[in-house]
């Protein structure tokens, strides 16, 4: 999978490095190309912003470095446009599953008070948010779309970790997850994950699953109802 970044803070990235994603990027199994709108700005000054029209606090991206920078990393329209933003569609497992699909996504990044609206009507494909608060810029929630993405690209979780019983694949939270020692500071593991009987050891985990998705997230439970129907 090849993914392009669109940023003004392309050091960002590098923290992308010390992650599972960057051995995934040493294995040729996903490219991720950074770009810094900047260096397209047209201006004398490599401006990239300015006053929104209207009035109000704060400045906007102006449309002529995104454009330019968006044409040279995509010239032929073949990348997924994402666009990070708090007015996007929520992002959720289903999503970065279908995202996951794609041979290619551009991920384009706001900062200010966001970009000329005319880039996302001319060259967007999708508006993505990653919850509902704000952030100072795209770019952490760029870089969690491509770590959770990146997941799912064959070969990037060793068989270990595969991403087949994790939490919401299901529809559920998962189980607790218990490991040596078998007593810490006076805490035992539950009796039957040491008893080897795998049956009820899966249902032990279901019903973990169940009554805590139940406690935190009903809203999960009414949603998995609606998968099995
Ligand atoms: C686009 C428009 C994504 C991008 C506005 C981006 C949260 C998310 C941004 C802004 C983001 C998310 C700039 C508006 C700062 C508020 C960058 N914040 N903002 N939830 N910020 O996915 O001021």
């Amino acid at each position: 999978m090849k993914i392009s970044v669109l940023t003004l803070f392309p050091e960002m990235y590098k923290a992308l490095e010390h992650s599972i994603i960057g051995r995934a990027v040493e294995k040729g199994l996903i490219s991720i190309s950074v770009v810094n709108i900047r260096d397209y700005s047209a201006n004398k000054h490599k401006k990239t912003d300015d006053y929104p029209f209207g009035g109000g606090a704060g400045m906007v991206m102006t449309p002529q470095p995104l454009h330019d920078a968006i044409c040279a990393a995509d010239p032929d329209r073949k990348a997924l446009r994402i666009y990070l933003s708090p007015k996007g569609a929520r992002l959720d497992q289903k999503l970065v599953e279908r995202l996951s699909g794609e041979s290619e996504i551009l991920l384009v990044n706001g900062a200010y008070e966001g970009i000329d609206e005319r880039i996302v009507t001319l060259d967007i494909d999708e508006e993505i948010s990653i919850g509902d608060y704000v952030l100072t810029s795209g770019d952490l929630a760029s870089m969690v779309v491509i770590d959770a993405v990146a997941r799912y690209v064959p070969g990037v979780l060793g068989s270990e970790e595969s991403t087949g019983e994790e939490s919401f694949s299901e529809g559920l939270l998962e189980y607790p997850q218990y490991t040596r020692p078998q007593n810490f500071m006076g805490l035992e593991v539950p009796e039957v994950l040491l008893s080897g009987n795998h049956a009820e050891i899966a249902a032990w985990r279901k019903r973990m699953s169940m009554e805590l998705t139940a406690q935190r997230r009903p809203d999960l439970l009414s949603a998995s109802d609606e998968k099995k129907e």
